[in-house]
C-alpha cells in the first residue's frame, strides 16, 4: 500500500525496495522522553506545574523576540519541542545494570559522552563516576548517569550495600531481549519500540515508593552517604529528575518564586521586568539561532528589525502576573521545600555553557520492607526540579577561562551566603564582575577562541569567489566583509562542578570523603570496560565540526592555498581527531537542512 511504513519484522527478506523495516531511533527517542515526562508529570505533581511555568515564560520571551525580529513566529508545537528538550538524571548501583542502561540507550541512538569524576570535586565530592546518553549530532534529550562506586566505603558497608543492590533485579526479561534484538538485527519494528519505551516507563525509571533496609537507609544517610541510600535501597533506577529547557532563566526562576509563594507581586514585577529587558537587547540573529534549530539563515534574513518598548515589556508582565494568578500556578499549596537560591554556571550575560537553576528535593512518602516482611512508613528526599538554559561550547581556552571566573566568583558568593535572597540586584552583581574577562557576543567570542563555531560561505561570498575579488583567509575578517556566515555550536554536555553543587543543595548537604583505608581513583577506561563501550569526548566533536567547517569554507571559496600551514594542519588534526563518522554525518546533515 502506498505510503504505509513497513512494520513488520523480515530478516533475510528483500527489503531493498522498501521502507525500512525499523523504527526511527530519534523518533522512538522522542517517544521515550515524551512518556517519561508524562510518568514524572504523574509521580510529582509539582514537576507539571513547573513545565507549565516554563511554558508561560517561554511565551513572553517568543514575544520579545518576535517584537525585535519582524516575522519571527514560533508555533505551538515549535516551542513545544523546544521547551520539550529534556535531560534526565538517574543513578545506579551496579556494574551490569550499567552495561544494561548503556544498551538500552543505544537503541534510541543515545552515547556516551564524557567522564565525570564525582569523587574529586573538592568538598563537594560524591561516591560517583558518570557519564552522559545522547546523540552525537542530534542531542534532543540527555540522560547524566551515575554509578555509584561501592569500593568508596569501608568493607563493612561495602558489603552492605552490594548485598541489597544484589537481590535487585531493574530490567525484566522481556526489556533485555528486545534490546537484544534491537543490537542483533540493527533496529526495532514500531511496535516493539513501543514496548521498550514501555520497559523505561513502567519499570526501569519508575518510581515505586517501595524500599528496603530502613536500618541501612538510615546509618548511610545519617553518616552523609544520602546517594548511596537513594540508590541502594530503592528497587528501580528511578528518574531523579527530568530537566526541560527555558528560553530564559531569570524569567523562569523569578516566576517560580513568584508561584511557589517567595517573591511577591512587587519584586516578581522587577525581575520580570529586568529578564526580558534584557532579553530585548540581547536575542539577536545569533540569539535566535542558537535556541531555534528549525530556524535557517535564510529564514533569519527574511525578519525585519524592530523594537521593543518599555510599554511593551510591562504588559508582557502584566500578563504573567495575571497568567499566575490561576489556580494551577499556586505552586504554594503542592507539598515543596522551596527555590535554590542561586543559578549555578556562568552570569546570566555570558552566553556559554550552561545555566541551571531548581527547585529543592521534596520530601515524598517510602514504605521500607525488611526481610520479614514488616513494613515501615518512612520519607525520602532526593527528588528535585531542575530547569536548564544552554549557551556556547566553549574551547579548552574558553573553559579554562570559565573556570577561573566560577572560582572566584563562587569565592565571592561564598562570603555572603545570604546576598542572593536578600538583595538579588546586589547579588546578580556582584556575581557578574568576576566574568567580566568573558566576551558577551558570539563573534568576540568565536573571535577570542573562546567558543566553538560552524561557518558556511554565503552567496556574496561564493559570487566574490569566482570573481576572485576575496582579499583574506581569515575567517574573522571574512565574517565581517559578509562572505562568511558562522554560528556558534551550542553546548550539549554538563558541568561536573554545577552538577556537584546540584547535588549539594538538593541533597541538603555537601560532598562526603571516602570510608575506605585508601580512596580509590577511578578512570574513564574503567566506565567503559563497565559498559563495554567507548565514550566521546565531546569537545573533539566540537573541535572537529569547527575545524571541518573552516576547512570546507575555505576549500569553496577557493581559498585553501592561502591557509597558512601550521594553520591547516592544526584544523586538519582536529578533524582526523573527531571519532569516526561523525564528520561525514554533519556535512550530510547540513547539505540535508540547506
Ligand atoms: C545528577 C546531577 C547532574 C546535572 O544537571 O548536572 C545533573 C544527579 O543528581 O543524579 O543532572
Ligand atoms: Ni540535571
Amino acid at each position: 500500500m502506498a505510503g504505509q511504513a513497513v512494520e513488520t519484522e523480515a530478516p533475510g527478506a528483500t527489503i531493498a525496495s522498501m521502507a525500512t523495516p525499523f523504527a526511527d531511533r530519534f523518533e522512538m527517542q522522542n517517544r521515550l522522553f515524551a512518556e517519561l515526562s508524562a510518568m514524572f508529570g504523574r509521580e510529582v505533581p509539582l514537576y507539571d506545574r513547573a513545565l507549565l511555568v516554563n511554558r508561560a515564560t517561554n511565551e513572553a520571551a517568543c514575544e520579545v523576540v518576535a517584537k525585535l525580529h519582524r516575522g519571527f513566529h514560533v508555533t505551538a508545537e515549535q516551542l513545544e519541542r523546544t521547551s520539550g528538550e529534556r535531560h534526565g538524571a538517574i543513578r545506579i548501583g551496579r556494574p551490569d545494570e550499567y552495561r544494561w542502561i548503556t544498551r538500552f540507550f543505544g537503541c534510541f541512538a543515545m552515547e556516551p559522552h564524557n567522564f565525570y569524576d564525582m569523587t574529586c570535586v573538592g568538598s563537594k565530592s560524591q561516591p560517583i563516576i558518570a557519564t552522559a546518553f545522547r546523540s552525537a549530532l542530534r542531542p534532543e534529550h540527555r540522560v547524566f548517569t551515575s554509578l555509584l562506586m561501592t569500593d568508596y566505603f569501608d568493607p563493612t558497608t561495602r558489603a552492605r550495600i552490594e548485598a541489597l543492590l544484589a537481590r535487585r533485579s531493574v530490567f525484566s526479561d522481556r526489556a533485555k531481549q528486545l534490546i537484544e534484538k534491537c543490537e542483533r538485527d540493527g533496529g526495532l519494528s514500531r511496535e516493539d519500540g513501543e514496548a521498550l519505551v514501555r520497559e523505561g516507563t513502567e519499570r526501569i525509571f519508575k518510581w515505586t515508593g517501595k524500599a528496603r533496609d530502613l536500618k541501612l537507609y538510615t546509618e548511610l544517610s545519617g553518616a552523609g552517604f544520602k546517594i548511596a541510600a537513594d540508590i541502594a535501597c530503592f528497587q528501580s533506577h528511578h528518574l531523579n529528575h527530568l530537566t526541560p529547557n527555558t528560553l530564559l532563566m531569570d524569567l523562569y526562576t523569578a516566576s517560580m518564586k513568584h508561584c511557589l509563594g517567595e517573591l511577591d507581586e512587587a519584586g516578581f514585577r522587577a525581575r520580570a521586568t529586568l529578564a526580558l529587558t534584557r532579553l530585548s537587547k540581547v536575542a539577536d540573529r545569533d540569539w535566535l539561532r542558537l535556541h531555534f534549530k528549525h530556524l535557517s539563515h535564510a529564514e533569519i534574513d527574511s525578519y525585519q528589525p524592530g523594537t521593543v518598548t518599555a510599554a511593551d515589556v510591562s504588559a508582557l508582565v502584566d500578563g504573567l502576573v495575571s497568567t499566575f494568578r490561576g489556580e494551577q500556578f499556586r505552586l504554594s499549596a503542592l507539598k515543596h521545600a522551596g527555590y535554590k537560591d542561586f543559578t549555578e554556571g556562568p552570569s546570566e550575560d555570558t552566553p556559554i555553557l550552561l545555566r541551571q537553576d531548581a527547585y529543592k528535593a521534596l520530601t515524598e512518602p517510602v514504605e521500607f520492607t525488611d526481610d520479614e516482611g514488616t513494613m515501615t512508613a518512612a520519607t525520602h528526599t532526593a527528588r528535585f526540579g531542575e530547569i536548564e538554559e544552554r549557551g556556547y561550547a566553549c574551547t579548552p581556552a574558553g573553559r579554562e577561562l570559565y573556570d577561573r571566573c566560577l572560582a572566584e566568583a563562587d569565592a565571592a558568593r561564598e562570603k555572603d551566603p545570604k546576598l542572593p535572597a536578600r538583595d538579588f540586584l546586589a547579588y546578580d552583581a556582584l556575581y557578574a564582575a568576576p566574568f567580566k574577562p568573558f566576551p558577551k557576543t558570539l563573534i568576540e567570542l568565536l573571535s577570542k577562541g573562546m567558543v566553538f563555531g560552524r561557518y558556511a560561505p554565503t552567496p556574496k561570498g561564493l559570487g566574490a569567489a569566482k570573481a576572485g575579488t576575496i582579499a583574506t583567509a581569515d575567517i574573522t575578517e571574512l565574517v565581517r566583509q559578509g562572505f562568511v556566515h558562522y554560528e556558534g555550536l551550542r553546548y550539549e554536555d554538563f558541568l561536573p562542578v554545577s552538577a556537584a553543587g546540584i547535588f549539594a543543595s538538593n541533597l541538603n548537604q555537601y560532598g562526603t570523603q571516602s570510608t575506605a583505608a585508601v580512596k580509590p581513583t577511578y578512570t574513564q577506561v574503567q566506565l567503559e570496560e563497565i559498559m563495554g563501550r567507548a565514550i566521546i569526548d565531546s569537545t573533539t566533536v566540537y573541535a572537529g565540526l569547527d575545524a571541518a567547517s573552516r576547512l570546507d569554507t575555505l576549500a569553496k571559496l577557493g581559498l585553501t592555498d592561502r591557509l597558512p600551514a601550521a594553520e591547516r594542519e592544526r584544523l586538519q588534526k582536529a578533524v582526523a581527531a573527531c571519532p569516526a563518522g561523525i564528520v561525514e554525518e554533519a556535512r550530510r546533515l547540513i547539505a540535508v537542512a540547506v
